[in-house]
């Protein structure tokens, strides 16, 4: 995947595009940029502007544009009138999904954009969003109203929409219990989504929002999980934020981990599958996702508690964490010797019709038979390891799945595999 970050220069890769091309490398793609302006600034100060001239402009976006497949666009900086009227004229007949991040200050108060640009910014700029990514300030500026209330967050919303952004979200909105919340303005529907607020000055976070949300969106992720995904990974970036100048910190995205993203979203969707308690079985469900080339269970990222069944509802019980299953992290890490590029299991409850679902897709299937287990392996741990060594013993590609009928006391089982969490919610939907 391409993404394209239009916006400023900061030399202190803090925020701008420098940083963009960061949030993209950490989520393997490869980040285009055409800069709007040159900044001087560090943690502490922020020191002067010099917008680029618009021939040089120009030919940075035509660069890009005529060259690569865009799969997406971040507008950040823009600063003047005719920074704005070029990426207009530029962007206007793209389809290609673009979300716009109205900056105006930067935290050490220097600022984005001049006084005199807001109109064209409003103008030309606004209309080209699939989403646009207001803090409570800007939203108030563009808005020309001040946020107070749950109805005036909605009547900005509402306005801002109004100008020709089809989506609005606006950030960080802060509430009471230390919860934090981005409203957000679709075409026919609004909601709140609220997480865990970290009070902390940092530099960088609004830049990690909007291209963590660009990514999300050009993966074809709907606008409520792009959200969410953009929340969870600012939340981390703010988490893992360092103090590397002698001012504020800087968010961190260099430790932001793929695998953790990518299976907290399959467990979200896994647990909205319709009916998912029926396949929960009695020792409860983990769902695991492996580094690469894992050398044991501790390489495998997995729920520390489990999905666990109450009622007709299915919770996470625990956080993820590394080693935090033993069981199905040491089924994958047993198939992944073999077939390296497994890295993903879950384990659901053994029916005769999930079986026959599963024939019936045409998936790989094999099993082992708990009882033929040699003794001196129960008295071991490694019970698990021994059956699907097993099962996989004559194999010349991997298994989708595999099965056991149990033992004496033992309840029957169902794992699937797949490369990725994704894959695995793929065969999921095929079969539970
Ligand atoms: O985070 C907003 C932002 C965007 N772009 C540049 C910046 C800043 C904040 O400092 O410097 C270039």
């Amino acid at each position: 995947m391409n993404l394209l970050s239009i916006g400023g220069s900061d030399p202190s890769s803090g925020a701008g595009i420098q940083s963009d091309v960061k949030t993209f490398a950490g989520f393997n793609v490869y980040g285009l940029t055409a800069i709007t302006a040159i900044t001087s600034q560090n943690t502490s100060r922020f020191g002067m502007v010099e917008p680029a001239s618009q021939k040089i402009l120009k030919s940075q976006l035509e660069s890009v544009i005529s060259d690569f497949k865009i799969d997406g666009i971040k507008i950040g900086m823009v600063f003047n009138s005719q920074v704005i009227k070029i990426i207009h004229t530029k962007l206007k007949k793209l389809k290609i999904p673009i979300v716009v991040d109205p900056v105006i200050k930067s935290t050490t108060g220097g600022m984005l954009i001049e006084k005199s640009a807001m109109v064209d910014f409003q103008k030309y700029i606004i209309p080209l969003a699939t989403v646009i990514t207001p803090n409570k300030y800007e939203a108030e500026v563009l808005a020309k109203t001040k946020i107070n209330s749950k109805n005036t967050l909605e009547k900005v919303a509402m306005i801002i929409q109004e100008m020709g952004a089809k989506n609005v979200v606006i950030t960080g909105i802060e509430e009471e219990n230390k919860k934090i919340s981005d409203f957000v303005l679709e075409k026919n529907t609004k909601y709140t989504i609220s997480g865990n607020q970290i009070t902390s000055i940092n530099h960088g976070s609004g830049c990690n929002y909007s291209a963590a949300l660009i990514f999300a969106i050009a993966e074809n992720k709907t606008i409520q999980e792009s959200v969410k995904f953009a929340k969870k990974f600012t939340y981390n970036s703010i988490k893992n934020a360092e103090k590397i100048g002698d001012g504020i910190t800087i968010t961190n995205i260099t430790k932001h981990d793929n695998i953790h993203v990518e299976l907290s979203d399959a467990i979200d969707k896994f647990v909205k599958f319709k009916e998912i308690y029926k396949n929960i079985p009695e020792c409860q469900t983990n769902f695991v996702y492996s580094k690469q080339k894992p050398k044991s269970t501790k390489d495998i990222l997995g729920i520390s508690g489990r999905v666990v069944k109450a009622g007709k509802k299915v919770i996470v019980a625990g956080n993820l964490a590394y080693g935090g299953s033993k069981h199905i992290a040491t089924a994958l890490l047993t198939i992944n010797k073999k077939f390296p590029e497994i890295n993903s299991a879950v384990n659901i409850k053994y029916q005769k019709k999930t079986i026959s679902k599963i024939e019936k897709s045409r998936m790989l299937v094999c099993s082992y038979d708990r009882t033929n287990e040699p003794k001196n392996v129960k008295i071991g741990s490694s019970t698990i390891e021994w059956g699907i060594k097993k099962a996989i013993k004559d194999l010349k590609v991997p298994p989708d799945v595999i099965f056991h009928e149990g033992d004496f006391g033992k309840e029957p089982m169902i794992i699937v595999f797949g490369n990725t969490p994704k894959v695995i919610l793929k065969k999921l939907s095929k079969i539970v």
